[in-house]
């Protein structure tokens, strides 16, 4: 380019790629390590993060994708708060050619052609990963196991997924039995709020409780605790994420179990912006991987924990 004529500052800011973020919120400790790792790797990889926190509401994430579309970024990423009523934003992306990436959560569309990749976890397995520790960790007992779940934010993608995987492995045995199921919105407040409801209203009959993520179920202890019980004791305990709160949960012999699922998104979201710029085509879908931590092993594996 400077060979071509180019003023230097004009060179180099051509060549300055520009992503759009719109993340979902600060819902949880998963989506504060989810933006760090976001804001990092685009540091590290020199592009030019425009970012957008739409507080867990879907019209102020469309808002920010019309506004990326307008300033013309070179591509657009985000983690859609819900799974539906994201077409007509994602047509207008198609129709200006700016490449769409869906990060960590899905949409429910039929056109796929309106995102270039969808990069993140396999929210399913990670229900069936809870179903199927809690199956092995019931399975010399032929008694009723009533079931409380905490769903994740209605209408996202991982609480219908966490949901469903979960419901397919238990479903299996007609001794497990979900009792009462409510949205806790993927907060540590909501969660406990919901779970003093659930305690209220079934009390000692609870044997298990289900978080679609760890910041529900540690909030949710707090609620169990002060209705005199003991957590992972008196109520089994199963959640979602394996952030670091959860591991100090399990270590403090609070939670019996995490299912991991990783929020280190940014640097592969960052070769996959390179790679679009390059001209290169990328993989349709990138499933994360990841593993369960039951308390027994929490000590031994925390100081490996990134997030
Ligand atoms: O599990 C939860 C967060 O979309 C996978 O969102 C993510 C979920 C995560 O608020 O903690």
């Amino acid at each position: 380019l400077v060979a071509a004529g180019l003023p230097l500052h004009k060179a180099l800011a051509a060549d300055k790629i520009v992503l759009g973020f719109a993340q979902v919120g600060a819902e949880s400790e998963w989506r504060a390590a989810n933006t760090q790792s976001v804001k990092d790797s685009a540091k590290e990889a020199g592009i030019e993060l425009k970012f957008a926190d739409a507080q867990q509401k879907q019209e102020n994430q469309i808002k920010a994708i019309r506004a990326f579309i307008a300033q013309k970024v070179d591509v657009i990423a985000f983690s859609p708060v819900v799974a539906t009523g994201f077409g007509p934003v994602l047509r207008e992306a198609k129709a200006a050619k700016i490449p769409v990436i869906l990060s960590d959560r899905s949409v429910d569309e039929k056109d796929d052609s309106l995102w270039v990749s969808f990069m993140g976890s396999d929210f399913t397995e990670e229900g069936r990963r809870a179903g199927r520790w809690l199956v092995e960790k019931m399975k010399g007992s032929k008694d009723t196991v009533n079931i409380v779940e905490l769903q994740g934010t209605t209408g996202s993608a991982p609480a219908i997924e966490r949901k469903k995987g979960f419901e397919e492995i238990i479903s299996a045995d007609p001794k497990f039995k979900i009792i009462r199921s409510q949205t806790g919105d993927f907060t540590r407040a909501k969660g406990k709020e919901v779970m003093e409801a659930f305690l209220k209203a079934e009390g000692k009959k609870i044997n298990v409780l289900y978080a679609h993520n760890d910041d529900m179920a540690i909030g949710a202890i707090q609620a169990i605790e002060e209705a005199g019980l003991k957590p992972a004791k008196d109520i089994t305990i199963i959640s979602i994420d394996g952030v670091k709160g959860a591991f100090e949960a399990m270590m403090a012999g609070k939670l019996n179990v995490s299912v991991e699922c990783s929020p280190l998104l940014g640097p592969q979201l960052m070769q996959a912006v390179k790679d679009l710029k390059a001209g290169k085509t990328i993989p349709k879908r990138i499933v994360t991987q990841e593993g369960v931590f039951p308390m027994e092993v929490a000590a031994k594996e925390f100081p490996n924990r990134k997030y």
